[in-house]
């Protein structure tokens, strides 16, 4: 297909050799006033961890653009100068927008997934979007692969995408990556369209999670909801046609491109902004710090009451310390984050006017969304990093702050429940719903003395400097070719 954009001509690459699909592309769609679309990237987050393996193939990205479409769809084609490898989009209307998205995904399933810390709804028109979203996703994954590709379909979003795909499309090779937790058995269980989504995770050849606890809980849940037996890398699946197939389970934890946020956190331009965020602070003797979506998984409130009681209780001196939350705006049309965003402003708001002094407030809170340079000079400053969620898949803040730390200094309070603390032993590890625990702990990784939180630090580093996000990359699609195989 040839495209042209700005009278630039490129040649799109086909046939397909490698899909991804996820719920989002890597490019917004923007109309202006007079109604013509413009293509925004949006940089970070799935795309800096894929682009290495999608420059390196005929690739192709499908996902929804971010505009919401008529249900008269049109298929605007996206300029391929617009990514690292063609866009295909994947419109969606109003009505699918609020019950898959806003409703099926970030209102049952999200929840439900994170130890139910929210209570999940269980709707049926809700699922039926749900349904009717990942048939579309599967169509148009079917239609741009090449024959014999290798898809990989990303996140909770599209659970029931692999077996869809495999119906129309038994010649594709399909791995599936959850970046949320899997949960226990006995929650899953809730779920009343358990089976289904179960079904549509077993149609992929290769299933991955960031732990190894979701790996046995999902091949856990194959065996009580199937009787499939498994083994610890996963199961053999009967078809409808009678045949068995292997599907592989493995724990595939993402990270962060350690080198990357090293490299920005040398700069002059960020050891500066740290300087001068430390001052606009009151250069106090201690920087504590919280960067999150405001989530109601990511343990906030706890966190902001913990250090509101230090200071109440005298542990920690005011002045001495401030405590600075940036937290990103998300999902705001969802009742639960709106509730949440009020608790947290006024848990800020009583610390501010319990503790503070005329222009000095021991809690600082941002609610808004930063440049990665920003965050980065943010981490520079902090002597204390807390990320104390209650259950989060993998956690990259947590690895950012790490790569961050070029000096091998500042702490990291982690919780146990981050699929981070598998892998970065060394930090301040602390049960989240624990108040008593997280204050000791705070304290704690606030004296600790200089030498053991360098060979804290030191151990973490090395660890991810080893594991970066292009070593989760390879290793997943190298598992995937060898995953598969049918009787
Ligand atoms: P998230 O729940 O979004 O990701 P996380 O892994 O911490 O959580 O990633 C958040 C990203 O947003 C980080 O890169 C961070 O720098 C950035 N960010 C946070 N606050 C910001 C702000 N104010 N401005 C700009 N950027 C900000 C989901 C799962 C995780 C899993 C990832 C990847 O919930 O468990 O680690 O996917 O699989």
């Amino acid at each position: 297909m040839e495209v042209r954009e700005e009278g630039i001509r490129t040649m799109e690459q086909e046939p397909y050799e490698l899909v991804v699909v996820a719920n989002r592309l890597p490019v917004a769609a923007e109309t202006d006033d007079d109604g013509t679309v413009r293509w925004v990237r949006s940089p970070g987050g799935l795309v800096s961890s894929l682009e290495p393996a999608l420059r390196r193939s005929r690739a192709v990205w499908v996902g929804w653009s971010g505009r919401v479409s008529s249900d008269d769809v049109i298929d605007v084609p996206i300029p391929s100068s617009m990514g690292p490898c063609a866009l295909r989009e994947v419109p969606l209307t109003a009505t699918q927008l609020e019950l898959y998205y806003e409703g099926f995904c970030n209102s049952t399933l999200w929840p439900l997934y994170h130890d139910a810390i929210a209570t999940p709804v269980y709707h049926r028109h809700m699922w039926d979007a749900y349904v009717e979203v990942n048939r579309a996703f599967a169509a148009r994954a079917a239609e741009v692969a090449g024959p014999g590709a290798t898809v990989w379909v990303h996140d909770s979003q599209l659970q029931l995408v692999p077996a869809l795909l495999r119906e129309m499309r038994p010649d594709l090779r399909i791995g599936f990556f959850l970046h949320i937790p899997f949960p226990p058995i006995e929650l899953f269980l809730q779920l009343p369209w358990r089976q289904a989504i179960m079904e549509g995770l077993l149609g992929a050849d290769l299933v991955g999670f960031h732990t190894p606890g979701a790996v046995s809980n999902f091949l856990a849940l194959a065996n009580r909801l199937f009787d499939y037996d498994v083994d610890p890398d996963g199961l053999e699946v009967v078809d409808h046609t009678g045949r068995r197939r292997r599907v592989t389970a493995g724990a595939f934890p993402i990270s962060i491109d350690t080198r990357e946020y090293d490299a920005i956190a040398r700069t002059p331009e960020a050891q500066d902004a740290a300087v001068e965020l430390r001052r606009r602070l009151g250069n106090p003797r201690w920087v504590l710090l919280g960067v999150d979506r405001l989530d109601y998984t990511k343990g906030i409130d706890l966190r902001i009451k913990a250090f509101t009681e230090l200071l109440a209780d005298g542990s920690i001196e005011p002045g001495s310390a401030v405590f600075l939350q940036v937290a990103t705006p998300t999902r705001e049309n969802v009742e639960d984050y709106q509730r949440l965003r009020d608790e947290i402003a006024l848990l800020v708001g009583r610390a501010v006017g319990d503790h503070g002094v005329i222009g000095a407030a021991p809690v600082q809170y941002l609610h808004q969304p930063f440049e990665r340079e920003a965050i980065v000079s943010f981490y520079a400053a902090a002597d204390v990093m807390l990320v104390t969620p209650y259950r989060d898949g993998m956690n990259l803040v947590s690895k950012e702050y790490v790569a961050s730390r070029m000096r091998d200094d500042g702490a990291l309070v982690l919780s146990e429940f981050a699929g981070a603390a598998v892998e970065l032993r060394d930090a301040f590890l602390v049960n989240p719903y624990d108040a008593d625990g997280i204050k000791r702990t705070i304290l704690q990784a606030m004296n600790a003395p200089q030498a053991e939180l360098q060979r804290r630090m030191r151990s973490m580093r090395s660890w991810l400097f080893e594991h970066d996000v292009h070593r989760w990359t390879s290793s997943f699609l190298e598992a995937l070719e060898k995953a598969g195989g049918q009787e």
